[in-house]
């Protein structure tokens, strides 16, 4: 690992002319131990990512466009669920670039209060970088990123060494920054740069419009090669061992590859739950119910490892698997009231309905682990009576 200090790195990597902010924004992260994600849906792949990994921050970049999509836009709730004890944390990054492909996007139009509000209002405390000269973001970028992880190991000290679990106020980052940043400024006289017309291809034909190959090379001559690779066009050793290695790497990060991590789950036997039915209607019993019974007992038996977990649109109880709340509950973190069952900040039963609301007319639980079976099964007749104990 490098031993450099942030800012150090910043400086070095300003030095290198290594411009493309995502690179800028790993490195950073990889050294504050994160890593990172453009996410569609942040409630399900990060949220998924830090539970149970206490120790993981997980970077999350947010288009401002994307942030208009029905998934993303209930994610901003999320964080009434973590536990600040046993879960690691999200940090959302909302990239204000301000278009979408050819539209303004909404939360860079409203009033900078009112997203303000929108944002506090959802629970997170916003921090901002907002400009355009890349030395001075990329500076403003490291030290905001400081000041949030800073801000999340705080919370997570008073929950774990205090015991303060009060739900709390994690803190995100806008990041306002003209779109198509450091690409061509102008085409033909019309701006680019900062502009919808920068989303996809800014100059769209350089092989017979000769103003566009000279503006494509001053484009990528602004990147200033000479200083990136040597005269064979290898990158620079010294900027070479900047990029983050091994698992750090963003696509082999551990945490972002779905079968690394993965442990076996201790399983009962399904046939020890059969419904014994000597004969045709002599008893009574639900599918659904027997079914609960078995995810009870395959809860309990994963409680010490900590990896299963129900999935479902508040739907737990009405699709008649209560049994699982004898051994767990509901994951929650916000305000409790008297008359509330089976709420703990360590349940292990996710019953939420904040990222059903997909924009496509495809079925609302194509996202959901068990609310799928769950809501076939609820529907089959209830002529089978539950087998005793
Ligand atoms: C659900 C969905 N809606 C719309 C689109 C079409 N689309 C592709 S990119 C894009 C703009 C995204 O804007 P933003 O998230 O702000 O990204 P950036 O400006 O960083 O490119 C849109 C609308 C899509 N791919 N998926």
């Amino acid at each position: 690992m490098n031993s450099i200090t942030p800012r150090q790195l910043n400086a070095r990597l300003q030095k290198g002319a290594l411009r493309q902010s995502r690179l800028r924004l790993a490195l950073r992260l990889r050294r504050r131990g994160a890593c990172l994600r453009r996410n569609h849906g942040l409630v399900l792949e990060t949220w998924e990512t830090i539970q149970t990994n206490p120790d993981l921050i997980v970077a999350c970049c947010v288009g401002d466009g994307e942030a208009e999509t029905g998934p993303l836009a209930t994610s901003w709730q999320f964080n009434k669920f973590p536990d600040p004890i046993n879960d690691g944390a999200v940090l959302p990054i909302l990239h204000l670039n301000g278009y979408k492909i050819a539209n303004p996007t909404i939360l860079a139009r409203i009033e900078p209060e009112e997203l303000d509000q929108f944002l506090r209002g959802n629970g997170w405390t916003p921090y901002y970088v907002e400009g355009h000269e890349p030395p001075l973001m990329h500076e403003a970028m490291a030290a905001t990123l400081d000041q949030a992880v800073e801000e999340i190991k705080r919370i997570q000290q008073e929950a774990r060494v205090k015991g303060n679990t009060m739900r709390p106020r994690w803190p995100m980052i806008v990041l306002k920054s003209p779109k198509g940043w450091t690409g061509p400024k102008w085409v033909h006289g019309v701006q680019i740069e900062g502009t919808f017309r920068a989303h996809q291809v800014p100059l769209s034909d350089p092989a017979t419009q000769p103003e566009h190959l000279k503006l494509l090379e001053e484009w990528l001559r602004s990147y200033r090669p000479e200083e990136l690779f040597d005269g064979q066009g290898k990158l620079k050793p010294d900027l070479a061992e900047l990029p983050p290695q091994g698992n750090c790497r963003m696509g082999a990060n551990p945490h972002a590859n779905g079968g690394i991590l993965l442990r076996d789950l201790v399983m009962s036997n399904f046939r020890n739950y059969a419904v014994k039915v000597p004969s045709p209607g002599s008893v009574q019993a639900a599918d659904a119910h027997e079914l609960g019974v078995f995810l009870r007992d395959v809860a309990k038996l994963n409680r010490e490892q900590r990896n299963f977990r129900i999935f479902g649109p508040d739907e737990t109880l009405s699709n008649r698997l209560g049994a699982v709340f004898e051994v767990t509950n509901r994951q929650w973190n916000a305000r409790q009231q008297d008359n509330d069952q089976f709420l703990a900040l360590d349940g292990r039963v996710m019953g939420v309905s904040i990222y059903l609301r997909m924009p496509t007319a495809c079925s609302p639980f194509g996202i959901i682990v068990c609310a799928a079976a769950t809501t076939s099964t609820s529907s089959s007749p209830a002529s089978i009576k539950r087998r005793s104990g």
